[in-house]
C-alpha cells in the first residue's frame, strides 16, 4: 500500500485525529483556472476525459496552484451511462452535455447494458495509475461517480434542466425506473471498484439532483440505490456521499452508514451535525468566492467554528463556479490552512 504524505483527508475519514482541517473543493479542476483553459482551448471536453495524459494533467493543476488537500479524478459523471450504451455528445457552444438516445419508456432498455467497466472505462483507470504515480504520494486521490438517480435524471431527460421526463417517469412507469437504476447501481459499484483498484484513495457519489424530489420519492428512488452502493465498499474505500438540497433525508442520509456526508449551504453545519454522527464535508456558499478576501476568510471562519471538531472536511457547498477568481479561491485554501493555528493561540 502506497503512503500518502498528507493524508488529513484520510485521517479525518477514519476517525483518526488530525492537527488541521483538510480541505479540497467540488469542481477544484476546472474552467476558473487559467492553466485549465489553455489545455481546454486545445481538446474538447470528451477527449480531456478520454486521454489519461490531459486527465491526469488538469487534476494536478489545483493541487500546484491553489493548494488543496486532495486531488479528484478529472472526468464527468455521465461517461458511466455512456458506458451502458447511451450516446454522449458535448457540442462546443451549444450548453452542456446531452444524450442523443434518452431513455423514455421500457422498450428504450433495449438499448442500456451494465457496463463493462474494466475495458470501456479503462480510461478512467488509467488516468487514475499515472495521476497517483504522477502525484507521487503528496495528497490522495478521491475517485467518483454519480448517483443512480442523478445519473436517471439525465438518462431520461437527455440533458440537464428541470427533468420534468425523468420526474414523471417515477410517477407514470416506477417499474421502468427501477429497472434502470438496479442497472445504473451495479454498474456503479463495480465503476467505483475499479476506481479503487486503479489507486484512488476515497471515493464520492455526487447526488446533485436530490433536491429535486420529493423526501419520499427522494427515499423509494434515490436513498435506496445509495444504500446497496454505500455497504458494496464498505470496509474497503472510505465513501463520500454529497445530496444536494436533500436536508428535508439528513437523517435518512446519516442511516446509509458512508464514511462523510457532504453538506450544502442551505443548512448551518452546526445542525447538520446534530442529526449526522459521522464526518460533515462542506458547507461554504461557492458564491462567497465572488466577495472580497475579508468577506471570504469571516464566513470560512464561521463554518469552521460550528463544523464539529475533528470530523469536518472543509469544501464548498457545491462546485465551485465558472468565473470565481483563483486569487480567492488560494485566501479560502490559505485561511482554513491555518485556522487551527490560529484558534490554538486565540
Ligand atoms: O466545457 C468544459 O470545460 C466542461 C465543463 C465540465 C467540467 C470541467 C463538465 C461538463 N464536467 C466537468 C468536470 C467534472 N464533472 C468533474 C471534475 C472533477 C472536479 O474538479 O471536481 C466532476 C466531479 C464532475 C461531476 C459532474 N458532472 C456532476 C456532479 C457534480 C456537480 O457539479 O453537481 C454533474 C451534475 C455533471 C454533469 C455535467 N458535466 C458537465 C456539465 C456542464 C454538467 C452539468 C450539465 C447540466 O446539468 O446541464
Amino acid at each position: 500500500m502506497k503512503k500518502v504524505e498528507n493524508d488529513l483527508l484520510l485521517r479525518v475519514l477514519n476517525g483518526e485525529p488530525a492537527e488541521r482541517t483538510p480541505i479540497w473543493l467540488m469542481r477544484q479542476a476546472g474552467r476558473y483556472l487559467p492553466e485549465y483553459q489553455v489545455v481546454r482551448a486545445r481538446h474538447d471536453f470528451l477527449t480531456m476525459c478520454r486521454e489519461p495524459e490531459l486527465s491526469s494533467e488538469v487534476t494536478i493543476q489545483p493541487v500546484d496552484i491553489v493548494g488543496v488537500d486532495a486531488a479528484i479524478i478529472f472526468s464527468d459523471i455521465l461517461v458511466l451511462p455512456e458506458a451502458m450504451g447511451l450516446n454522449l455528445v458535448v457540442e462546443e457552444g451549444r450548453g452542456g452535455p446531452r444524450f442523443t438516445n434518452p431513455v423514455r419508456k421500457k422498450s428504450d432498455l433495449s438499448s442500456v447494458h451494465d457496463a463493462d467497466c474494466e475495458n470501456d472505462l479503462k480510461y478512467v483507470g488509467d488516468a487514475i495509475r499515472l495521476t497517483v504515480s504522477r502525484l507521487n504520494g503528496r495528497v490522495p486521490l478521491i475517485g467518483f461517480c454519480g448517483s443512480p438517480w442523478t445519473l436517471l435524471a439525465y438518462m431520461v431527460e437527455g440533458k440537464g434542466g428541470e427533468f420534468a421526463h425523468a420526474r414523471a417517469m417515477l410517477y407514470d412507469d416506477p417499474s421502468t425506473a427501477h429497472e434502470l437504476l438496479q442497472m445504473l447501481t451495479s454498474s456503479a459499484i463495480s465503476y467505483l471498484k475499479m476506481q479503487h483498484e486503479a489507486g484512488a484513495d476515497v471515493v464520492q457519489i455526487f447526488d446533485s439532483w436530490a433536491g429535486v424530489l420529493s423526501p419520499s420519492l427522494y427515499e423509494e428512488f434515490s436513498l435506496r440505490y445509495i444504500k446497496q452502493i454505500v455497504d458494496s465498499l464498505r470496509g474497503e474505500v472510505p465513501v463520500i456521499v454529497y445530496a444536494k438540497a436533500a436536508n428535508h433525508s439528513l437523517k435518512s442520509i446519516r442511516d446509509l452508514g458512508a464514511s462523510a456526508v457532504g453538506v450544502d449551504w442551505t443548512i448551518g453545519i452546526d445542525e447538520a451535525a446534530g442529526k449526522i454522527d459521522s464526518v460533515l464535508q462542506g458547507n461554504l456558499d461557492p458564491a462567497v468566492l465572488f466577495a472580497g478576501d475579508e468577506a471570504i476568510r469571516s464566513a470560512a471562519g464561521r463554518v469552521l467554528s460550528l463544523a464539529p471538531k475533528g470530523r469536518h472536511i472543509f469544501n464548498l457547498g457545491h462546485g465551485v463556479l465558472a468565473g470565481t477568481p483563483v486569487e480567492s479561491v488560494k485566501v479560502l485554501v490559505d485561511f482554513v490552512k491555518q485556522w487551527n493555528a490560529f484558534e490554538q493561540k486565540r
